[in-house]
């Protein structure tokens, strides 16, 4: 497997465990101080996150937590477009974009973005032609049903296969319409139509996700299924075991970590990579 994945011209080294922060471009991120503050607050936790180590910021304008509403292609543009220029002009680190929508990939990677996130799987019209012309790498995400509702009753016969095929399908179709496997990356979507056991199936299998021979990115920082695990805890409490979940993921061999919290992430992968090298 391509153990360096270029990002627009910015190498990351995925030998070695690579920390993506997430920066939440929507409005309700962020106290009610107007346009420049919250653009502002942005760069300023941008700016924190690569101190602490993020080798990648993940710059999103839609929430896709279960139950959101999706906006409008303008107002994504508006909220993500601005953050990507001023990171792209101050800081070193590479910039991924978290969106579904061709318009705000192509206008996106003009910006500065050197990867595309999408939760969709680039299966939104026009988005593999979109991805094609940007020509940069891809993280495809596995989610059954959509954010509004795919929380309601999620089922599988057995997730960790179905996963996998649908990962392959997205994988094949992304590589007919001409972009290259170096480009991939895939992530089976932690909390993304999938109940707690589901979940906990798919960390424990990992090694079965990461068999396709493709670098696999995950996400599970303050996620629910932590929450539940812990006893109902909210947000604020789900760091400890966010780090015990992510560290895990490291070690059954994901590549990139998505997280909110990099500092404390990046000590823990520390600590894994040390005992992984005496192997
Ligand atoms: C993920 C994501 C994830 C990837 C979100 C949240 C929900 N992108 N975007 N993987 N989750 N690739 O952060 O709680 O797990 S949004």
């Amino acid at each position: 497997m391509n153990k360096r994945l270029d990002c627009a011209g910015k190498l990351l080294d995925l030998s070695l465990p690579q920390v993506m922060g997430i920066l939440n471009s929507t409005p309700d991120s962020f106290s009610d101080g107007g346009v420049f503050f919250a653009l502002d607050a942005a760069i300023d936790q941008a700016r924190q996150m690569y101190r602490e180590g993020a080798a990648i910021i993940d710059v999103g304008g839609e929430s896709t937590r279960p139950g959101a509403e999706p906006v409008s292609l303008q107002e994504e543009l508006d909220r993500v477009i601005p953050v990507i220029e001023a990171l792209h002009a101050e800081l070193p680190v590479v910039i991924s974009i978290d969106t579904s929508k061709p318009e705000v990939m192509r206008e996106a990677v003009k910006a500065g973005a050197g990867m595309i996130n999408d939760v969709y799987a680039l299966r939104r019209k026009g988005a593999v032609a979109a991805a094609v012309e940007c020509n940069v790498p891809v993280c495809l995400m596995h989610m059954q049903g959509e954010p509004r509702l795919m929380q309601k009753q999620p089922h599988y016969d057995d997730v960790v296969d179905e996963i996998k095929s649908f990962l392959r399908r997205r994988i094949d179709i992304c590589l007919e319409a001409g972009m290259r496997c170096e480009q991939l990356l895939v992530d089976p979507g932690f909390g993304f139509g999938k109940t707690l056991q589901h979940n906990l199936q798919l960390l424990n299998r990992l090694p079965d996700i990461t068999a396709l021979e493709f670098p696999v990115l995950v996400g599970m920082s303050r996620k629910s299924m932590l929450g539940v695990l812990l006893d109902e805890r909210p947000v604020q409490g789900r760091l400890y075991g966010g780090i015990a979940a992510t560290t895990i993921a490291w070690w059954l061999g994901a590549s990139i970590v998505r997280v909110h919290d990099v500092g404390p992430t990046v000590d823990a992968l520390k600590i894994a990579t040390a005992v992984k090298q005496i192997d």
